[in-house]
């Protein structure tokens, strides 16, 4: 009997569970670029060029592995254009009777597969460590679903920076030494750069021709594309960069893309390099005296902590997540998004990066773009879709909980316990964006003030009835009532201005 074992492109593991359930010498595995994944949002160039050159290379090895494969190419002719159309095709070409599927990481795909009419195992996805049961498990009966509990559970579990029961250095969390402002030199060139080979060179041909319209440049392509190459990566970064990493990962620098980031998502989510391995590395690191306790647990923190819990909340909250809008904010997505031009430096330099490299670091996603948006009231889905598109690391299971909820508090604080929003200052306290920019961060009112400021206190009013009782927001209520009447009326009125002028389309 032949079985068919169907792997996404976000499923290039060794181990994966699928593979695990089948068998080699009978079962032929299914590869396929379709033109439904490749647009169901249009995603940025690099990241469709990641996807197909990872996917040829890992059917390649599954070949010099003794599987027997069927790879679908895009471009042919007989591509249906969507998985289940290959998984149906593929099990009339083998008289296959079954399939055995990883569990995908998006209730869209989940459902396409549970909707084919065909007898499809969708096997739990076991490169994650806790599993739906655990983290439901853990959600059960609990006010408050706060990261940093779940986090410590994922430390006893691994035994990551343990002494016995108790964290390494006696605290659980270093993230207050992680917020220094930015450094005068960065000292790290920045990830490694791969070479195209012929096979990736082919990928960005084809991707050239079909996606040439899509927002993203695809100039430059230099990521690793299969798990060798996404291991001299990461032990690039630990030699060079994690010693730096907790002092820096909150700052932000004009023609610095990368900072100290590691650049590990792209391979970690598509399956080239295991996510506990990558930590037991790092933990090794700081064990040998190279690298400080705040930056191993700060990296370490974010992977078993905050990858892990968003994937737990967008399997806990159902496929209704990416709907939610509690603050029914009902703004277009502005041309700046996509690279229509503003004057805004800190917005018009986050976003040109991500064109040209399909990568943002975190509190440039948080408090530079998803900042914005929300201040500014874009309807949460649209918002969604742009970091879904754009960003090369994004799947919906983490791109979801982090915008819908982490960023733009549409989830009514599920994530967050309240929004992520900041005048200008937090931007100029972590970044030099502001010295190049036309606004003036100092400016609160009138000529030239920035956007960032009108908009704060504008969102702040609008929001009075579901935040002023919020504690951590009281003092930013008394801070607003404080000022004279003629001040507020004039920013209220400053920043709907500003907002019609961005909706009408002028360069604001
Ligand atoms: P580093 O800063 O070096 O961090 C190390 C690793 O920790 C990352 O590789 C990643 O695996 C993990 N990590 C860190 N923060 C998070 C987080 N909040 N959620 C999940 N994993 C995390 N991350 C994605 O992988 N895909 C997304 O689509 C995505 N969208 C985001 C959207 C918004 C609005 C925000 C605020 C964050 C988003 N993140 C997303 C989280 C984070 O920005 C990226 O994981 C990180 O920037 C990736 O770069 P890096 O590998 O250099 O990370
Ligand atoms: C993102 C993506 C893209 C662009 N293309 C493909 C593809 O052609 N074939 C494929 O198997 N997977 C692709 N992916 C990844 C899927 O969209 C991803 O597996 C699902 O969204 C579930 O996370
Ligand atoms: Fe951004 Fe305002 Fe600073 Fe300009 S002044 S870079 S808009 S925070």
């Amino acid at each position: 009997m032949v079985n068919l074992v169907l792997v996404l492109g976000d499923q290039l593991s060794n181990g994966l569970s699928a593979l695990a359930a089948a068998n080699k010498q009978t079962d032929v595995v299914v590869m396929a670029e379709v033109g439904d994944e490749a647009a169901y949002v249009p995603h940025h160039p690099k990241k469709i060029a990641f996807i197909f050159a990872a996917m040829r290379k890992f059917a390649q090895r599954l070949q010099a592995d003794g599987w027997t494969v069927a790879y679908t190419r895009l471009d042919d002719a007989e591509n249906s254009g969507s998985i289940t159309g290959e998984l149906l095709r593929r099990a009339a070409e083998h008289g296959a009777a079954e399939v055995h599927a990883t569990e995908p990481g998006e209730w869209r795909v989940i459902a396409a597969l549970n909707d084919a009419p065909l007898t499809i195992h969708q096997h739990p996805d076991t490169r994650f460590l806790a599993s739906h049961a655990q983290f439901e498990a853990w959600a059960e009966g609990r006010k408050e679903l706060r990261m940093e509990w779940f986090y410590r559970d994922m430390r006893r579990q691994t035994g990551l920076m343990m002494e016995g029961d108790k964290p390494a250095g006696g605290k659980w969390n270093y993230d207050h030494d992680n917020r220094k402002a930015p450094p005068k030199i960065v000292d790290f060139a920045g990830p490694m750069q791969f070479t195209p080979d012929e096979t990736v060179q082919e990928v960005l041909d084809l991707v050239a021709s079909r996606f040439d319209n899509n927002f993203g440049s695809l100039d430059g392509f230099a990521f690793a594309t299969d798990q060798g190459q996404a291991r001299q990566q990461l032990a690039h970064w630990i030699t060079h960069a994690l010693p730096q990493f907790g002092d820096y990962q909150d700052a932000m620098l004009e023609g610095e893309d990368y900072l100290y980031h590691s650049l590990i998502s792209f391979y970690i989510n598509a399956g080239l390099l295991d996510p506990l391995e990558v930590c037991q590395r790092v933990e090794q690191a700081w064990k040998g005296g190279h690298a400080p306790i705040n930056a191993a647990e700060g990296f370490i923190r974010q992977i078993i902590g905050w990858r892990e819990y968003m994937r737990g909340i967008y399997f806990l909250e159902g496929a209704d997540y990416t709907k939610r809008n509690v603050l029914n904010h009902t703004r277009d997505l502005p041309g700046l998004f996509w690279g229509k031009e503003t004057g805004m430096n800190c917005v018009s330099q986050t976003v040109d990066q991500t064109r040209k490299t399909a990568y943002a670091h975190h509190i440039q996603r948080l408090m530079v773009t998803g900042n914005f948006a929300l201040l500014a009231g874009i309807d949460p889905y649209q918002v969604h879709e742009w970091y879904l598109a754009v960003y090369a690391d994004a799947y919906e299971w983490v791109e979801a909980p982090n915008v819908i909820g982490m960023s733009q508090f549409a989830d009514g604080g599920i994530v967050g316990s309240k929004p992520y929003i900041s005048s200008g200052n937090y931007i100029a306290k972590m970044s030099n964006y502001c010295k190049g920019c036309r606004y003036n961060v100092k400016t609160k009112v009138g000529e030239g003030a920035c956007p960032f400021n009108l908009l704060y206190w504008d969102f702040m009013d609008r929001h009075r009835a579901r935040f002023e009782k919020n504690p951590r927001m009281a003092q930013m209520y008394r801070t607003w009532d404080r000022m004279d009447d003629d001040k507020r009326a004039k920013i209220i009125s400053e920043a709907g201005d500003w907002l019609a002028r961005m909706d009408a389309g002028e360069a604001v």
